[in-house]
């Protein structure tokens, strides 16, 4: 037993969140959940970045004050979480006092260090990233990151002397070879770092929706500063005892995008501010749609929430994990997810949950006193659970998932195998049990993907659903009840 502090990005309020978005938040669910199994004191922290130049305009383009804006946003991330099943422990807003107040302390920390300096910023912005970038960043004249229009500016600014921390970040990375997931992603962050690296603009003048920069009132705290603090301010930092309890955090969970700002700003200001740096940093790819990148002028910007609607939660939650590894790219379409439903989980562990309920119900009064047998070690040499610990522990979503299914195919041979239909008395109770053992022992590993089918798996085959200790193949007392089945066949 320990701690694990697990965070997601904080996202951005301009629009309602999509199925990118749901990716991040459900990878984060998916670790806090094993954790939580595991016996393990967890946080986990989500919320949103309110602040900055792309809110601003959203607003205005909307005629309503930042604030009201925002309040209305952060309202459907809220709802969304709560349809995905993300069982966070706190929910930060920039917006939040508290969040302000320690932004303004941090700063105050930096600058006391001397890492703080007034100069001025001449450069181009990207506004839908809010990042600052150079001519020789730019592809095609757009932002190398969103491939849109980036805009000139020129103002006075505060810079935080990020150069002088460059050759500290990479003995750090040479020191922690797994600081960064997967690790090309860690070679990309040291090839940067080996160049040339600019100090970081860390205040913007014209942008007043954002936090007021304490040395000097007439500038604002730039928004990424701003977003990256909440993994400290939501604990509570400086005194808070979360603070003291959970920091470090165990895992950033972030998307390929933002990986600088995680892997290299934060580490930078954590170190001028004298803080222990994260753990880890999981850097998750990109989900395409239709295998087109997803975008409003496209029209095809996939809300999770209709689909979890349409189609379960659960089963939207599988695909995510199931569509690519951890870091690569992957792609969504209704088709591909159908194609899962069916494939996989109605075929497959729907499929093997209800037969094997049923034949227990059926045959109840054949086996009557018999149900409850040692298992056999059939089964057993099936799973391999230490490595699906070992996977989890890793943050190789994809490949317990993987193992979890080779499983419950295994146990669908063992019913073919067996037949059990054709067996009497011992030797039928002992497969029903074998099988009710199977499928307890991957209800319990399920969990952290599905939570609702976990539960449900549970209910149906009688027992509570178990934890980290439960994870073995013992006599336990079942009572399996039919409750109908736990996927439906879409069309
Ligand atoms: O970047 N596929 O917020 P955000 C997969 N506020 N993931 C995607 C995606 C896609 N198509 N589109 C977005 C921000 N994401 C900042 C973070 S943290 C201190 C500040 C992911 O709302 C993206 O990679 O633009 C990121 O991890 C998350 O959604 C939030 O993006």
């Amino acid at each position: 037993m320990g701690k694990f502090y697990v965070t997601t990005p904080i996202f951005y309020v301009n629009d309602k969140p999509h199925i990118g978005h749901a990716y991040t938040v459900v990878i984060a669910d998916i670790l806090a959940r094993w954790h939580r199994l595991r016996g393990d004191d967890v946080f986990f922290l989500t919320g949103t970045d309110e602040h900055g130049e792309k809110i601003q305009k959203a607003a205005e383009a909307r005629g309503v004050k930042p604030k009201q804006f925002v309040d209305e946003v952060v309202e459907k991330y809220k709802e969304a979480w709560k349809v995905l099943d993300i069982s966070y422990n706190k929910f930060i807003r920039t917006t939040d006092k508290e969040h302000e107040e320690a932004v303004g302390k941090f700063i105050d920390r930096i600058y006391e260090k001397g890492d703080i300096y007034k100069g001025e910023y001449e450069g181009w912005y990207c506004v839908p990233d809010e990042t600052f970038l150079t001519d020789s960043q730019l592809v095609d004249g757009k932002c190398p990151m969103c491939g849109r229009e980036v805009k000139k500016v020129k103002e006075e600014a505060y810079f935080f002397k990020l150069s002088k921390y460059k050759d500290k970040i990479l003995k750090f990375y040479k020191e922690n070879p797994d600081f960064i997931i997967p690790n090309f992603r860690m070679s990309e962050m040291a090839n940067r770092l080996e160049g040339e690296v600019k100090d970081l603009d860390i205040t913007r003048k014209s942008v007043s929706w954002a936090i007021p920069f304490g040395p000097d009132k007439s500038h604002f705290v730039y928004v990424w500063v701003d977003a990256l603090t909440n993994y400290i301010s939501a604990l509570g930092w400086p005194d808070g005892k979360n603070f003291k309890f959970f920091w470090p955090a165990d895992v950033h969970v972030i998307g390929k995008e933002i990986n600088w700002f995680h892997s290299v700003i934060w580490p930078a200001l954590l170190m001028s501010a004298g803080l222990e740096l994260p753990n880890r940093v999981m850097v998750h790819g990109w989900f395409t749609v239709d295998g087109k990148k997803m975008s409003k002028s496209l029209g095809n910007v996939v809300d999770p929430v209709e689909i979890a609607k349409k189609y379960s939660t659960d089963a939207l939650r599988y695909f995510l994990i199931r569509s690519a590894k951890l870091g690569e790219d992957s792609d969504f379409s209704e088709k591909a997810l159908i194609s899962k439903i069916n494939g996989e989980l109605v075929s497959n562990i729907g499929n093997l949950i209800s037969r094997t309920v049923s034949m227990c119900k059926k045959f109840y009064k054949e086996i009557d006193g018999e149900l409850y047998k040692e298992t056999g070690d059939e089964l057993v040499k099936q799973i391999d659970i230490e490595k699906i610990e070992t996977l989890m522990d890793n943050f190789m979503l994809y490949e317990a998932l993987e193992e979890l299914l080779k499983f419950v195919k295994s146990l669908n041979k063992y019913i073919a195998d067996k037949e059990p239909w054709k067996l009497r008395g011992k030797q039928l109770g002992d497969t029903l049990y074998n099988l009710l053992e199977g499928i307890r022992v991957f209800s319990i590993l399920i969990y952290p993907f599905m939570p609702s089918t976990s539960l449900e798996i549970s209910k149906q085959i009688g027992v509570k659903l178990g934890s980290i200790e439960d994870l073995k193949f013992e006599k336990i007392v079942y009572k399996p009840k039919y409750g109908g089945h736990i996927f439906n066949h879409v069309k």
